[in-house]
């Protein structure tokens, strides 16, 4: 077990009211599933630093247009780091793989923008009733409406590939 190389990512969701953020994953690894924002941790970045800068690449300042390659320069949202709450801890293995993917998850509730479809996300807001799970990654019902409901999860989860989970271990109260 303590042979996997650990690789830290953060995802990031945003509910307003009774509406959350998705992104449909355009390319890369979860491609073609919706999921909330976010990707590895960069070294020399906190975990939290990491979810923040991925939500201000993707959401942009109202009356600002956004064109594809300037994407970088626009204004983020701004998520004041205090409004960046840390929901969930999963862990996910691979059969046959040495990679062991701990995702962190936060939860946001406060920001003002326009979500802004990128080259790797197109965001869509769902009902919290009708997360579209058949294009989710098979983990997400077991923990997502847990941390939306403002619920604490850790969890691990062992894939064969990446649809099918072969164990599973989820405990809800805490997170780390
Ligand atoms: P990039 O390759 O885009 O980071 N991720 C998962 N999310 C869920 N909900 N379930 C999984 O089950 C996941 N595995 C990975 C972590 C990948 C992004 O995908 C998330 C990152 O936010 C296996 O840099």
């Amino acid at each position: 077990m303590s042979q996997y190389i650990r690789k830290l990512y953060t995802i990031i969701f945003v509910r307003e009211g009774t509406r959350v953020l998705l992104g449909y994953k355009k390319r890369g690894f979860g491609q073609g599933r919706w999921n909330g924002f976010g990707g590895k941790v960069e070294s020399g970045e906190t975990v939290k630093e990491g979810a923040v800068s991925y939500v201000d690449v993707f959401v942009m300042k109202p009356g600002k247009e956004s064109t594809g390659g300037e994407l970088k320069e626009e204004a983020g949202i701004d998520v004041p780091h205090q409004d960046v709450e840390k929901v969930a801890d999963l862990e996910f293995t691979f059969e046959g793989e040495k990679t062991l993917m701990h995702v962190h998850v936060f939860l946001v509730k406060a920001f003002t923008g326009m979500p802004t479809e990128s080259e790797e996300m197109r965001p869509r807001w769902f009902s919290m009733e009708e997360l579209p799970f058949s294009d989710m990654w098979p983990d997400d019902p077991m923990w997502l409406p847990v941390v939306l409901r403002g619920g604490k999860v850790r969890a691990a989860f062992h894939f064969r590939g990446h649809n099918d989970i072969l164990s599973q271990r989820i405990e809800e109260g805490r997170c780390l």
